[in-house]
């Protein structure tokens, strides 16, 4: 594998979550897979979850994990050709890219959304530029539209919850004081949209996801009705896609004080199938979820974060064994 983007990157789902369970039987298997291999972990954003997940992933195939915070210690990067470089910017990434990629073997990075332009951020300028200069497998741990190894690890959690065959999975949004990328909700999406799920998005009006992600989803504006018979319930705030008006791209359409019906509660889960709650986590709890939700015996936010290890280690593994 030498990019890990989309669900099509990890090829058959069933032989992926069927190497997910082999991981998980016994994740120092591989160590010699990762012997005097490097694994760079580049972050411009923050991240708890992602970063020491990756790191141990990684280290559990035997690999050595440089890992990079570029806005705390690296010089500021310039994204742009052509600019005349005068202002607090040092270096260009056009030099930074190959020049990290001459110490390692692959390449992780988070990068997200700036939301200064719809086209930048949808084009993935960043993360095209990592693939494009490195010479190396780049995964992403969260660009501008994607969060492949969240998706990943949401599906393998979902998978090893599942009471039926066919659950019925509801993606909502929930209501958030700042604005938040669309990554999460646009990769949940096109992997549960690739898994034999029954899935239902919920969202206010306005916040449509791109269609290259959610094409063929069934979407119910009413929240409620969405919940009916739910056997899982994904929470997750994002701000408005821009697909209908892109003028509103990256922007809160509503004051979130008169949102908060649309928090996930008691009243909601009590229509489901006695649903499990997911969150990929960071979680504000009492906009998103209440205390009583998320702590509830039926949320499952902690197997999930701990099963990024392991959609983690299923992709480096791929990575290392087409070296
Ligand atoms: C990020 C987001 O919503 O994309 C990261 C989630 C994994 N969340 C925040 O910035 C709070
Ligand atoms: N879920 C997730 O990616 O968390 P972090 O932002 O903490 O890495």
């Amino acid at each position: 594998m030498k990019v890990f983007q989309h669900v099509s990157d990890i090829g058959d789902l069933r032989v992926a979550l069927a190497e997910a369970q082999e991981v998980k039987r016994d994740r120092y298997q591989w160590q010699h897979l990762g012997k005097n291999k490097t694994a760079l972990l580049i972050f411009f954003n923050n991240s708890l979850r992602t970063r020491l997940s990756t790191q141990k992933a990684a280290m559990n195939l035997g690999m050595n994990v440089i890992v990079l915070d570029v806005n705390q210690g690296a010089w500021k990067l310039e994204t742009e050709r052509g600019v005349i470089m005068d202002g607090d910017k040092s270096e260009h990434l056009l030099e930074a890219i190959p020049v990290m990629a001459s110490y390692c073997d692959i390449i992780g990075v988070r990068s997200f959304a700036r939301f200064e332009s719809r086209a930048d951020d949808y084009e993935e300028k960043i993360l095209n530029q990592f693939i494009k200069y490195s010479g190396r497998p780049v995964f992403f741990m969260e660009s501008a539209t994607v969060h492949p190894l969240q998706a990943f690890a949401d599906l393998i959690t979902i998978e090893e919850h599942k009471q039926n065959p066919r659950p019925k999975v509801v993606m909502t949004w929930a209501p958030h004081p700042k604005a938040l990328p669309q990554a999460v909700p646009n990769s949940f999406a096109e992997w549960m949209l690739a898994a034999d799920v029954d899935f239902v998005i919920t969202h206010p009006e306005g916040y449509e996801l791109d269609p290259q992600f959610v094409k063929g989803a069934h979407v119910e504006y009413d929240q409620m009705k969405a919940f009916e018979g739910a056997d899982f319930v994904y929470a997750k705030n994002w701000s408005c896609p821009g697909v209908t008006r892109p003028e509103d791209y990256g922007k809160v359409l509503h004051d979130y004080h008169s949102m908060m019906d649309w928090c996930v509660s008691k009243r909601q889960m009590a229509v489901t199938n006695d649903a499990r709650f997911m969150h990929c986590l960071p979680v504000r709890r009492n906009m998103i979820v209440t205390d009583e939700v998320i702590e509830a015996p039926r949320s499952l936010v902690i197997p999930e974060a701990a099963n990024r290890e392991i959609s983690a280690q299923v992709v480096i593994k791929r990575m290392l064994e087409s070296l």
